[in-house]
């Protein structure tokens, strides 16, 4: 993808472990509040599983003009019809991910220090994730907490899109964009909100204006 991409600041992440018995209900509630990029993340079950899963919710998000990206895999982002793809550092490189799902779609890339993040920024990845910015029990085997200071340096590096993940809250987005992400993926501060769909208005509703300086 030769230009930039516009990335919605708000990226959800529907981790198949959080998620409630209806997901393409519940992936409706997040985009009637406002959510415009989902990815589907599920590190268990059966590639045939996710496959359908993921086909459903994508079929659902593209409705309504959201974006949705599958976690990990390009065969099944392809095979979905999905908007992308988000690999980690264990899984295929940009590049392969590239070749299978096609120039126009989303490649997105986690990584989890400044080397990584010099090298990521080299591919044609359309944007690139940094994280764990802050302590996240999400993850199973959580790479090391990366705070703030690895997303300011990375700002410097590239123009690209660049997400930050791992224990982001409401309270801490401004804190985060302020350093210079583009871009918020959460997953437990909204799956696991008393009512995620207030949860997303409430990151909308902050977003925008939030990398103006701080109001005391
Ligand atoms: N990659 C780095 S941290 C993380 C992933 C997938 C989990 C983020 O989850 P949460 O609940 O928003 O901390
Ligand atoms: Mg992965």
């Amino acid at each position: 993808m030769a230009n930039r991409l516009a990335l919605p600041p708000l990226y959800v992440i529907l981790d198949a472990a959080l998620l409630p018995s209806d997901p393409v209900e519940f992936v409706k509630k997040l985009m009637g509040a406002g959510a415009r990029l989902f990815q589907y993340r599920n590190k268990t079950a059966p590639a045939r599983e996710v496959l359908q899963a993921a086909q459903a919710l994508n079929v659902t998000a593209r409705q309504e003009g959201a974006s949705f990206l599958v976690n990990d895999r390009p065969d099944l982002a392809r095979l979905a019809g999905a908007s992308g793809v988000h690999v980690g550092q264990d899984d295929v490189e940009v590049a392969a991910a590239r070749a299978i799902v096609g120039a126009n779609a989303i490649v997105g890339v986690s990584t989890h220090n400044f080397e990584q993040f010099q090298r990521a920024a080299e591919t044609d990845a359309d944007y690139l994730a940094v994280g764990p910015i802050f302590p996240t029990r999400t993850k199973s085997k959580p790479d090391p907490v990366v705070g703030l200071e690895l997303i300011r340096e990375a700002r410097k590096l590239t123009t690209k899109p660049i997400v930050a993940i791992g224990g982001i809250t409401l309270e801490r987005t401004a804190d985060v964009i302020r350093a210079g992400a583009d871009s918020v993926a959460v997953i437990s501060d909204i799956l696991a909100a008393k009512n995620p769909a207030t949860r997303v208005k409430q990151y909308l509703e902050i977003l925008p204006t939030a990398a103006e300086p701080a109001k005391n």
